[in-house]
């Protein structure tokens, strides 16, 4: 399998961390969706990371979506099985993906548009939108259930984080969000972490 993507991309991240967690081999190649635009679309006309190529040359995308196969194809889930538990894991998972969605869409607004071409009412949104994510996030982690460390919430939660602190540190609040700190470093240091470095 091949994992197309750069690691400062939290969504090529989580899906190689994933991959970490469930023990599938793969390859990764840290192209570019800006830099490597050609490149890229020789492999995914689309132009969208991650791409996920499979060992039958099936090309994914979309990181939900290729993380579901992993875990189909591995034979296991990282994620718990009662109702419940799994109703709690996929609302943390929806806060983390908020969070970096809306995060992304931020590093657009300032990356990819001419200063003079901001719009203020949408940053404004977003931003509330942002803080009002981690804010939730962090609430959900006050009392964290046994099952979450090493389950797809957790890692996605670490990630988004990371990608956050790292590249927008403005639209985090670090003193007001310990839980979420105290998360990512425990992630940070584990060995799928530490293969799929941000940088
Ligand atoms: N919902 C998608 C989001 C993926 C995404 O936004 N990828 C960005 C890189 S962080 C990308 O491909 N940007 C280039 C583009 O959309 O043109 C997922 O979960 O995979």
């Amino acid at each position: 399998m091949r994992l197309i993507g750069m690691l400062d991309s939290p969504y090529v991240r989580r899906v190689a961390v994933t991959l970490r967690l469930l023990d599938l081999p793969f390859t990764h190649e840290p192209v570019s969706v800006f830099r490597h635009y050609d490149a890229f679309a020789a492999i995914n006309p689309i132009v969208r990371a991650p791409t996920l190529v499979t060992d039958d040359g099936v090309v994914l995308m979309e990181s939900g979506l290729i993380v579901e196969h992993l875990e189909r194809l591995a034979g296991r889930r990282l994620s718990p099985d009662g109702l419940a538990d799994h109703a709690r894991a996929q609302r943390i998972l929806g806060l983390a993906l908020a969070a970096c969605e809306k995060t992304v869409q931020l590093v657009y607004e300032f990356n990819q548009r001419p200063e003079e071409k901001y719009h203020a009412p949408w940053i404004e949104r977003v931003r509330g939108q942002v803080g009002a994510a981690w804010g939730l996030l962090e609430a959900e982690l006050a009392a964290p259930p046994a099952w979450l460390e090493g389950s797809q919430a957790w890692a996605t939660g670490a990630v988004a984080w990371t990608f956050a602190a790292r590249t927008l540190p403005e639209s985090v609040e670090a003193a007001a969000c310990p839980n979420l700190v105290a998360l990512t470093a425990r992630a940070e240091a584990t060995p799928a972490f530490m293969a799929a470095p941000f940088d």
